[in-house]
């Protein structure tokens, strides 16, 4: 989708930290890491956030969790836990329409997050 952040880090067209990558989705560290690991999963075709999301997803969503434990064991914190978070519109902070999935570990997390 034209003009929007997510997609141009898939095209290439912005740099980004490559984690993964396969034909569905990619991963890429978050430029303003808020743990040890902070990476964001997100699907390659463009959806703006989980509430955009529909039946016609679920095979890539699915895709996409079923890549999260090999990306954590590679980060190295498969066995001490992570969070798999989305943040979703206004109230969640969502700041960039493109759903990403956040992947934060490394230290203790604390809940309920803020
Ligand atoms: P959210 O607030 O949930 O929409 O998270 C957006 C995340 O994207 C935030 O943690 C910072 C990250 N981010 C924003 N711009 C860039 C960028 O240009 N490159 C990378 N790697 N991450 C970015």
């Amino acid at each position: 989708m034209e003009n929007c952040l997510f997609c141009q880090i898939v095209a290439g067209e912005i740099p980004s930290q490559k984690v993964y990558e396969d034909d569905f989705v990619y991963a890429f560290q978050d430029i303003r890491p808020q743990a040890p690991i902070h990476i964001l999963i997100i699907p390659k075709r463009h959806i703006s956030s989980a509430q955009s999301v529909t039946d016609s997803d679920t095979a890539i969503l699915g895709h996409l969790h079923a890549v999260i434990p090999q990306i954590a064991a590679n980060a190295g914190i498969a066995e001490t836990g992570y969070r798999v978070v989305t943040n979703v519109g206004r109230h969640g902070q969502q700041t960039v329409p493109h759903l990403h999935y956040h992947v934060l570990g490394g230290r203790q997390l604390g809940w309920p997050p803020g």
